[in-house]
């Protein structure tokens, strides 16, 4: 197996350690321990209240104790008796934090090896040294999502589920949320183990037609190869048009505010976040850096960016600001132009009309409060065919409807986004199942033209590698380590 291969790579021997809690002060914290050391490290580190080892507790059992620090070996002999005692009292310069013990044995865990948890207080030093500590008696520091890579090495759950822990822990909305925990269920991997077990079968009947004369294996085994082959298509077709409402749930919408300075962009994505997050002043030019949150905009995640409105730039910091602006620009999924219903229109924003032309674009006109001396007639043109909703940012009206704007134009009526229908929200899958397509749609063609079933095996054999990497069964090391890489340490 491949897999085997892989493991042998990745050193499982090893009993890795991180604290696998959010950095800072909090109520609790815990440090994590897997592999074949971790029953043995918590033996060196734990006192129970009830003299016991943990290596003795109870499958899945909490108990109470302390974290001490008892010296390395030869020091544990000399004071063993010494050591008894502390469990009554523990001395305070040994004495790590008092803590819960948690002990879960392989293979019902996480990571399909033994676990420990220590649940200690959340204080930064008191984690940091009780981690120190199973280090210096035989643990190693774990990589980001190692744990989580174990699970996938020791065969507890495919790639595409290892990748779903990740979507879980950043989902921002109910939906993003619902759609990674039904991959974390195995949604996608039943979808792709079917189709896996079609491929597979088309391969052994493949084969079986070289080793026979053309007469007695064709007619019935071809025309049902093009048939198995043309459901593999449409389950293909499926999944990747599943992406397009997928991936926008798991990658967000890049929707970035745009327009001339003061014409109230800050203002604008303060009333989306519904906070002061922004400053604002009267002042042109006031936001010289970007600045991005995420809303949630009937759960579709919308990381939401607000940029400089300088063109101009008058000094090293308006220049940065300036290019990071433009770069925003280049790679939002949608912008909102907004134009000062105050103002007349200027040369600065039809110098920005020239610079997102054939982008994505909402029209918002700002500050409508106000007496209107904006015209619109010069760029009648560049309107057409574009939504303009009126606001004012600084009253928050007319904010649900362009919110409402927003949606409709990311949906276009057409992508669905939904729980149900977005199977697929992962851009690494969506670009496995469309390589897998294209082989799929040669090896159709070549058995429809008889062009001999070697050529088509070869197809299929294509096809199936590229869907095959999204379970992980056959993926090469390097993609391995940049999924997991991703993690956080502790996962
Ligand atoms: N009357 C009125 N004033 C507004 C409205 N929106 C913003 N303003 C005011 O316009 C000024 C500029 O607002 P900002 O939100 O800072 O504008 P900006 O586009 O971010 O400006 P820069 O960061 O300088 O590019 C502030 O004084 C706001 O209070 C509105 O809808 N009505
Ligand atoms: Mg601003």
């Amino acid at each position: 197996m491949v897999v085997k291969a892989i493991k042998d790579i990745y050193n499982l021997k090893d009993t890795i350690v991180a604290i696998s809690t959010a950095p800072g002060e909090s109520a609790i914290g815990i440090v994590r321990l897997s592999g074949p050391k971790a029953l043995s490290i918590a033996n060196k580190i734990f006192i129970s209240k009830e003299k016991k080892k943990p290596s003795r507790f109870r499958n899945r059992s909490i108990h109470y104790g302390w974290i001490v620090d008892r010296g390395q070996k030869t020091e544990i002999r000399k004071q063993k008796t010494k050591a008894m005692s502390q469990i009554k009292n523990p001395t305070p310069d040994r004495t790590i934090d008092e803590a819960l013990l948690t002990v879960m044995r392989a293979p019902a865990t996480y990571t399909r090896e033994d676990i420990v948890e220590i649940n200690c207080h959340g204080g930064v030093l008191v984690l940091k040294k009780t981690l120190e500590l199973t280090l210096s008696r035989g643990a190693r520091l774990a990589q980001p999502g190692e744990f989580t890579k174990r699970a996938f090495l020791n065969g507890r759950i495919d790639l595409a589920q290892a990748e779903a822990v990740l979507d879980v822990i950043r989902a921002k909305t109910e939906m993003g949320l619902g759609t990674a925990l039904g991959q974390l269920k195995g949604k996608l991997s039943k979808r792709i183990t079917k189709i896996r077990n079609i491929l597979i079968e088309v391969l052994a009947n493949l084969e079986v037609s070289f080793d026979f004369s053309q007469e007695e294996t064709e007619g019935l085994n071809s025309r049902q190869i093009i048939k198995s082959l043309k459901m593999v298509r449409r389950n293909l077709e499926e999944l990747i048009k599943s992406a397009e409402g997928g991936c926008i749930l798991r990658e967000g919408v890049v929707t970035v505010i745009c327009g001339k300075p003061n014409v109230g962009k800050s203002s604008l994505m303060n009333a989306f976040l519904k906070e002061d997050k922004v400053i604002v002043t009267p002042i042109a030019g006031t936001t010289r850096d970007i600045i991005e949150d995420i809303i949630n905009i009937e759960g579709i995640p919308i990381r939401i960016v607000d940029t400089a409105g300088i063109i101009e730039p008058r000094d090293l910091v308006e220049r940065e600001g300036v290019a990071r602006s433009k770069k925003c620009l280049n790679e939002a999924d949608l912008i909102l132009f907004l134009l000062d219903n105050s103002r007349p229109l200027s040369t600065e924003d039809l110098q920005i009309i020239n610079s997102i032309k054939g982008k994505s674009i909402i029209v918002v006109v700002n500050k409508i409060d106000l007496k209107t001396k904006l015209n619109l007639k010069r760029i009648e043109d560049f309107l057409k065919g574009k939504r303009i909703v009126k606001i004012c940012a600084t009253r928050e009206k007319g904010i649900p409807s362009l919110e409402d704007n927003i949606k409709k134009h990311i949906l276009g009526g057409k992508v669905k986004i939904g729980v149900e229908s977005a199977v697929v929200t992962n851009l690494r899958h969506k670009k496995a199942l469309e390589e897998s397509l294209k082989f799929i749609e040669a090896s159709i063609k070549n058995l429809k033209e008889e062009r001999g079933e070697e050529l088509v095996a070869e197809d299929v054999k294509e096809a199936l590698g590229s869907i095959s990497c999204i379970v992980g069964e056959i993926t090469p090391e390097e993609i391995l380590d940049k999924i997991f890489e991703e993690f956080c340490i502790g996962k």
